[in-house]
């Protein structure tokens, strides 16, 4: 018999690809996300999108998932809950993304699984002067997801001021892979990544990942769908398991629409 990590596993990406709708925004950017489609602002419109456009999983933060639960959980959107977070407010330092929910991982992951979580998120600002103890954070939590039966995964983003004294990007492929890279070493089930640039930089991501399942981030909003749909096309051909996306769908007036063509690309 399945384990319940398995059987979650298998929710979020179902014939191992995963189409997640991300929209955790509010709290990292904040409403200026919104402006595009005023729409988006309500929770409910984005798990109606998750719904009607096929979505394996929604990512969202706690005080969301805990008022539109009977919504998402019982309107079987696989649940996925995002346990840090911060604002774009502050940039007067290196970045770091503190746990919440609970004063440990064990706390917040039980406090996920509570409510419904088929999975729990993490974001890992590698190079930031931080990164030690979110890499602690994030290790606990992979334990902790583990042993609830959740699925593990790691927001993989490279950044801050080592980074820019090194003139490095967050989307050059060697610094994505590494981030990559540190997501698999831990224990993830799922690396969320920036796209690298082109297929070949994405397979070398996937190789160094593997055997963790690597997911591209969306990133803004492209001017064409079909720009979107070739990021993709690249993402699948080089390995990928598929997209975590949020910008690029709900901030478009034909959601739906686009999420259906996005599924018969990536779902199959
Ligand atoms: P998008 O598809 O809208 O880019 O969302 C992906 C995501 O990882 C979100 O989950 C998160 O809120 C956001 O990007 C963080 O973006 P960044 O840190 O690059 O500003």
């Amino acid at each position: 018999m399945k384990s319940l990590l398995e059987r979650n596993l298998a929710k979020i990406m179902p014939k191992g690809r995963a189409m997640i709708l991300a929209y955790d925004q509010g709290f990292e950017h904040g409403p200026r996300d919104f402006k595009a489609n005023p729409q988006s602002a309500d929770p409910a419109e984005i798990i109606k999108i998750a719904k009607e456009g096929g979505f394996t999983g929604l990512v969202v933060h706690g005080g969301i998932a805990e008022k539109y639960k009977s919504i998402i959980v019982e309107g079987e959107v696989p649940l996925i809950l995002k346990l840090n977070g911060r604002s774009e407010i502050y940039t007067g330092d290196d970045p770091y993304s503190p746990l919440l929910y609970g004063k440990t991982a064990e706390e917040a992951v039980a406090w996920a699984a509570k409510i419904g979580g088929k999975a729990v998120g993490y974001t890992v600002y590698t190079g930031s002067k931080y990164e030690n103890l979110m890499n602690q954070e994030f290790s606990q939590i992979i334990r902790w997801a583990h042993y609830y039966g959740l699925v593990a995964i790691g927001w993989m983003y490279p950044r801050g001021e080592s980074l820019r004294k090194k003139m490095l990007s967050d989307d050059d492929p060697d610094v994505v892979a590494y981030g990559a890279r540190i997501g698999m070493e831990l224990g993830a089930d799922i690396v969320k990544v920036k796209y690298p640039g082109n297929v070949g930089y994405f397979r070398w991501v996937v190789r160094c990942a593997s055997p963790t399942n690597v997911v591209m981030s969306g990133g803004p909003k492209t001017e064409t769908s079909e720009s979107f749909f070739a990021q993709v096309k690249d993402v699948l051909t080089g390995g990928g398991a598929g997209v975590a996306v949020g910008r690029n769908v709900w901030q478009r007036t034909d959601s739906i629409e686009f999420a259906k063509k996005l599924k018969r690309l990536v779902l199959r």
